[in-house]
């Protein structure tokens, strides 16, 4: 049994994750913004849950987190650093700073809040290990993924860079880089559900349960085993070829 911390857990890839590791009885942390989201899932899970309400792009919110923990929910083995978010699809040149704005506070921002605090705990245990979930947008880009993109690229960088610090700590770092999966995410970067649905009709994305394995598959490793890096995309899917424009 370990103590894992989710963030995120409120939707797709975080509450499929909470799921799958309450069944294998681990003690969990899940935080998210929408508390009563939180609260329903903590009463379908049969496991000891320890709830909070956070925002992860609020620094000071983050370190009042970890400084209120309940002693039973403290030595945390692993932290999912799954919170994240693409708000539009607008070429650059069209695109709204705000949206940018958002994503790197999420996505770059509230995940290095999150993972310099549980640094501290692992240090002190000596062992841990820290999941980071990136996308292929790291490293296909298409029209529109312009900042996504580029802050799934820090948290790739930020993974290699992050296992090279903590070598010979026994801390383990792994980035999984999923490509499209049928979760909230489309509703919440087009900011309208019905049209995130049809982004996801018509063909066979990846589901949460398909992560969620994948993570509970890391978790399950030896304690010599470091899975470094996971690329997993649905068959139906694979990054556009070159395009030449010729309207000129
Ligand atoms: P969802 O929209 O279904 O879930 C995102 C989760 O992040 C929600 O639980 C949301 O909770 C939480 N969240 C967003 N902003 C914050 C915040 N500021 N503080 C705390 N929690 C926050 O999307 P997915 O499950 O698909 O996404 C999970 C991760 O996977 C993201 O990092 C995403 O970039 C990545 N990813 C997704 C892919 C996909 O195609 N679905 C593919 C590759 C990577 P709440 O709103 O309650 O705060
Ligand atoms: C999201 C995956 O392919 O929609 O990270 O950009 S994709």
């Amino acid at each position: 049994m370990k103590t894992i911390l989710v963030t995120g857990a409120t939707s797709g890839f975080g509450k499929a994750t909470a799921e799958l590791l309450a069944k294998d009885g681990h003690r969990l942390l899940l935080v998210a913004r929408r508390g009563e989201e939180l609260e329903a899932l903590k009463s379908s899970l049969k496991t000891d849950v320890h709830i909070a309400t956070l925002d992860i792009t609020n620094r000071d919110k983050v370190a009042d987190f970890f400084d209120s923990l309940p002693s039973d929910f403290r030595d945390i083995d692993v932290l999912v650093n799954n919170a994240g978010l693409a708000r539009g699809m607008d070429p650059a040149q069209d695109a709204s700073l705000d949206d940018w704005q958002q994503m790197v506070d999420t996505n770059i921002m509230g995940l290095l809040y999150m993972t310099r605090q549980v640094l501290e705990i692992m240090k002190q245990r000596g062992a841990g290990l820290i999941i980071n979930l990136g996308s292929v947008a790291a490293h296909v880009p298409y029209k529109g993924g312009n900042v996504y993109g580029a802050t799934k690229a820090f948290v790739a960088q930020f993974s290699r860079g992050l296992r090279t610090d903590v070598f010979g700590t026994n801390i383990k770092v792994t980035n999984i880089e999923p490509g499209a999966a049928a979760t909230g995410f489309a509703g919440v970067r087009f900011d309208d559900e019905q049209k995130g649905q049809e982004f996801y009709s018509g063909w066979q994305p990846l589901t949460s349960q398909d992560i969620a394995a994948t993570i509970d598959w890391v978790i399950q490793q030896p304690a010599h085993v470091n899975i470094d890096n996971v690329e997993i995309m649905a068959l139906q899917q694979t990054s556009a070829g070159m395009v030449i424009d010729r309207s000129k």
